[in-house]
């Protein structure tokens, strides 16, 4: 229990090493395995789990009638904890999952810390798109001890179309015409539907959204099941964010091949998962007005699907987490600069 303390305390003295003249980053080198002080490096927790509308929704997890939030936050737990790899969805843009961890998740300077594991593949022989459906990830450091993360303890992570980035593809899909801005502030909202057997499948959840926008998440031939989270009561699914440039472009020109284009670093679901380009540097983290910040580590984690798109019969744009890693914990070094060409 001492140890446990002592660990849980420690991120929060490097801020302050320096009052203390001391050099503590050396002395726990290569002393962060499991084995030896016992901490999962994976998911322990999942506080909250409210996916949006999607293709998935109700059904990884699955839903079963009478379930309460607590009841699907307890299945996405057993779904991904202890690197059980099991996926679950995010649905559509907006649709969140927020998971803790035994221990702080260090932030150690000039490395990634941790990689949300999804199912994100490369097309073959392809290396800039295949199935790239990414999540925006924040990060919580529960600064004031209280086991919660509070609202005014989360940071987002800005990944390469954060903060005015530009991916290589930009163009390309811009003229194929895509929504590539990357918008701050983005609120949409989902209305239940009054019908599960739509006359027009392509007119079945209708959404709104702050850029004036609307349209609908189709019902697709393959999942014949609500797509509106069941355990959900109202009528109305609203959820803010950053909303990421649209990275699906249909090849074929006839709606049945799509290629769902790669960020180039720090989003979930992205990335496969065993790219270097899948981890994540907690330094990367930034307030709302885009300023870094400095935290010592990452308690709670939130992770949330971030382009809101519909790509043909491949249905909405929705991140999927198997998953997270504690990068230290595993002995897995990866240096964050590399990651930003
Ligand atoms: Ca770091
Ligand atoms: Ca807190
Ligand atoms: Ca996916």
């Amino acid at each position: 229990m001492e140890k446990m303390l002592l660990k849980r305390m420690y991120p929060a003295l490097l801020g302050s090493a320096l009052l203390f003249g001391v050099t503590a980053c050396n002395d726990d080198e290569g002393s962060d395995t499991p084995s030896s002080d016992g901490f999962s490096p994976y998911v322990t927790k999942v506080l909250d789990y409210r996916p949006a509308v999607g293709q998935f929704t109700n059904t990884m997890p699955e839903y079963e009638e009478g379930d309460t939030q607590e009841d699907m936050n307890r299945k996405v737990l057993e779904a991904i904890r202890d690197n059980r790899r099991t996926m679950i969805s995010l649905g559509g843009y907006g649709g969140y999952v927020v998971v803790g961890f035994d221990h702080t998740i260090e932030n150690k300077p000039g490395l990634c810390d941790f990689r949300v594991l999804g199912n994100a593949f490369n097309a073959g022989g392809q290396t800039e798109y295949g199935s790239s459906e990414p999540g925006i990830i924040q990060v919580a450091y529960d600064a004031n001890g209280n086991g919660r993360p509070d609202d005014d303890e989360w940071y987002e992570i800005a990944g390469s179309a954060h903060l005015g980035g530009r991916e290589a593809w930009f163009d390309e899909l811009q003229a194929a015409g895509n929504d590539i801005r990357t918008v701050t502030d983005y609120r949409i909202t989902y209305y239940r539907p009054e019908t599960e057997t739509p006359a027009d499948a392509e007119k079945y959840i209708r959404w709104t959204d702050s850029e004036n926008g609307s349209g609908y998440i189709a019902k697709n031939g393959y999942h014949a099941q609500p797509y509106f989270p069941q355990w959900v009561e109202g009528n109305e699914l609203t959820f803010e964010g950053t909303r990421l440039p649209q990275n699906g472009l249909d090849l074929s020109g006839e709606g049945n091949n799509f290629a769902l284009y790669k960020f180039a670093y720090g989003y979930a679901d992205n990335e496969t998962n065993t790219a270097d380009a899948s981890a994540i540097d907690i330094g990367w983290a930034v307030d709302a007005e885009g300023n870094p910040v400095d935290l010592p580590g990452a308690d709670f984690i939130r992770i949330y699907t971030g382009v809101n798109q519909q790509n043909g019969w491949l249905g909405e744009n929705s991140t999927e987490v198997m998953g997270v890693e504690d990068l230290h914990l595993l002995e897995i070094r990866i240096e964050s600069s590399a990651l930003k060409k």
